[in-house]
């Protein structure tokens, strides 16, 4: 049986999602919806377009992951995607990045915004320099970009909170070690962690401290919190620096195995921490299929000039414990740092792809 316990089929926000049970420690479930999502038509024949992806930031194996999805589709498709990204996950980092692409003029952006607000004005720049934008995983508060390609983030903080719950026995002080506000994604997770862990009337959730994206600084936030709350019983880290440090931080105070930890993402460190069991449950999110995805549909948008019938696509989230890790079911939503190891197409949601349009 696959071990996926949600994947979400690429449609419109209609999350007939989650097939539950107690999938956390072994076998998942799967949920497999139909109706794959057919972008656009066809207007004629298709060019060597030129897109820009701009990542969240550079370094982090989401992003690397996405951008193996998009550099293999792009391959297929014979076109080009460029892609750079800030050093640090912050808008003032990645305003400039966007401004210079849009001063280079692609065929389209693809991009993750790093600040739902900050980056409403960039944005809207780039289209009123006639170039069509899509965001991939973080969002802005606006619906001015064509279409958004992401992982349901909510959903993905109450897996969390279900996950943690079980793996402590549904009793004690829980934690959250999240980014910082003002990023999509992360800010959906805690709030659909804390929505959930609200069901457990045992388990005392004692509110979230910020990283800034910074494993160290989520390593002295964990290893603190252990001070103050020896009988901590459970961390939820919301993103790949944020699960790093933080399992960092547990195993800096001898706290391995005692305390409980979730973490989102599933970079090469977290499936260390799996494994050395500082970590009990991560949930992978399918990068590579957000970059398959994103280049797909923008090609589809440039050759029929139409926008897209669907424009909030939702991908799947895969939990992944140690009995899982080597289900290929499983394994082949854990991220790269090198597109080497890259399996195009292995990280789509079966069905969900739109069809590549047919060349003239
Ligand atoms: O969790 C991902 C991404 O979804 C989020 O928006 C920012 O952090 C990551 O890139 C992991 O570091």
């Amino acid at each position: 049986m696959a071990s996926t316990e949600r994947r979400m089929v690429v449609r419109r926000w209609t999350r007939r999602d989650v097939v539950k049970g107690g999938a956390l420690a072994g076998a998942g479930l799967a949920l497999v919806g139909s109706g794959a999502v057919r972008v656009g038509g066809r207007a004629g024949a298709q060019e060597n377009y030129r897109i820009a992806f701009i990542q969240g930031v550079i370094g982090d194996n989401f992003y690397i992951t996405m951008d193996c999805g998009a550099q293999a589709k792009a391959a297929e498709l014979g076109v080009t995607v460029e892609t750079q990204g800030p050093e640090r996950f912050e808008a003032p980092l990645q305003t400039p990045i966007l401004n210079a692409v849009v001063q280079d003029a692609p065929d389209a952006i693809f991009l993750a915004p790093n600040d739902t607000r900050a980056m409403i004005a960039p944005i809207q720049a780039a289209i009123d320099a006639g170039i069509p934008v899509f965001c991939v995983d973080t969002t802005i508060e606006s619906d001015i970009q064509i279409a958004d390609i992401s992982t349901d983030n909510v959903e993905g903080g109450r897996l969390a909170a279900r996950g943690l719950a079980e793996a402590i026995g549904e009793t004690g002080k829980v934690f959250v070690i999240n980014v910082r506000p003002g990023i999509s994604t992360t800010d959906q997770r805690e709030q659909g962690f804390a929505e959930e862990i609200a069901n457990y009337p045992n388990i005392e959730y004692l509110g979230q401290e910020y990283c800034e994206n910074d494993a160290n600084r989520a390593a002295e936030i964990a290893s603190a919190r252990l001070q103050a709350e020896p009988d901590l019983a459970g961390i939820f880290g919301t993103n790949l620096f944020a699960a790093q440090g933080g399992a960092a931080g547990v195993r800096q105070s001898g706290k391995q195995g005692a305390v409980k930890m979730v973490g989102f993402d599933a970079g090469p460190t977290q499936v260390q921490d799996l494994t050395s069991e500082v970590v009990d449950i991560l949930i992978a999110q399918h990068p590579g299929e957000i970059g398959e995805l994103a280049v797909q549909m923008i090609v589809d948008y440039l050759n029929s000039g139409e926008e897209p019938a669907e424009t909030q696509i939702t991908t799947g989230a895969t939990i992944v414990t140690r009995e899982t890790l080597d289900d290929p079911e499983v394994s082949r939503y854990l991220y790269v740092a090198d597109c080497a190891d890259y399996v195009p197409g292995a990280a789509a949601t079966p069905g969900a792809t739109p069809a590549a349009t047919p060349s003239a």
